[in-house]
């Protein structure tokens, strides 16, 4: 790829999304030498240097990690595996289990559905999976694409059921809805440009092998 802005071998750049993603990813790259030297919560900077030479954070919206390393504007990425089963393409490594910000995908509805002209009628963020997910059961279902505030198409009849990230189980419980079935279990991985595993691989390879490490020790 022609990527001129991001091809020195001793930069390396890492895509994160504001949020409980950066919150629980920074402990980790803190262990490894990779502290930000601005708050990305205070800055406006959308790329943030960091105390490890060559290494910046790209601070961008958690659905386009998988793109801006896809693409190579970004060597490694963090990103959830919902993110990443939403996501269209898949031509990029993924090497590790971040085992952070952890939760499970899963089918939620009112307790009684009352189903719309006998067929289920699901709202979700996650159009791809869901459709996937009931193709694979054979069960014929609507697929609804919504942004976000799932909890709320079942309270106004948009749909009988929601496929949604549920950790506590609270926001369900706030909207009156219940827990159905797990589609599966969610956590944040990294993510690796091909071509940068090669023309980066020191580098590449020294973070993911410090990453993978501090990973395991807890
Ligand atoms: O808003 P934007 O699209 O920019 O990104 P974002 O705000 O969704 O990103 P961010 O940083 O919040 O990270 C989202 C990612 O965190 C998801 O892609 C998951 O991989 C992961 N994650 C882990 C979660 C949750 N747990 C989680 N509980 N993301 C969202 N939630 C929400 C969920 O959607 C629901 O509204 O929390 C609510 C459910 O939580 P409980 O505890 O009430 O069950
Ligand atoms: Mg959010």
């Amino acid at each position: 790829m022609g990527n001129t802005f991001n091809s020195n071998p001793d930069e390396v750049m890492l895509a994160v999304s504001k949020g409980r993603i950066f919150e629980q990813a920074m402990p980790l790259l803190e262990r490894i030498g990779i502290t930000p030297t601005d708050d990305p919560d205070k800055s406006r900077k959308l790329v943030l240097d960091t105390t490890a030479p060559g290494v910046r954070l790209l601070v961008i919206r958690a659905t386009d990690v998988p793109t801006y390393v896809e693409y190579g504007a970004a060597d490694l990425g963090i990103a959830g595996k919902d993110v990443l089963m939403e996501y269209e393409g898949s031509d990029y490594y993924e090497p590790l289990d971040l085992k952070i910000a952890q939760c499970r995908l899963a089918v939620a509805g009112p307790p009684q559905a009352v189903l719309v002209d006998g067929r289920t009628r699901v709202a979700t963020k996650y159009s791809k999976v869901a459709r996937e997910y009931y193709a694979r059961l054979g069960v014929q279902a609507e697929v609804i694409k919504l942004y976000g505030s799932m909890e709320l198409a079942p309270l106004v009849g948009l749909a009988d059921r929601i496929v949604d990230l549920v950790d506590t189980g609270n926001t369900l419980r706030a909207n009156g809805l219940v827990e159905f079935e797990t589609i599966c279990e969610i956590s944040s991985r990294l993510i690796v440009n091909k071509a940068a595993m090669k023309t980066k691989h020191k580098r590449v390879s020294a973070i993911i092998a410090a990453l993978r490490a501090v990973v395991k020790d807890g």
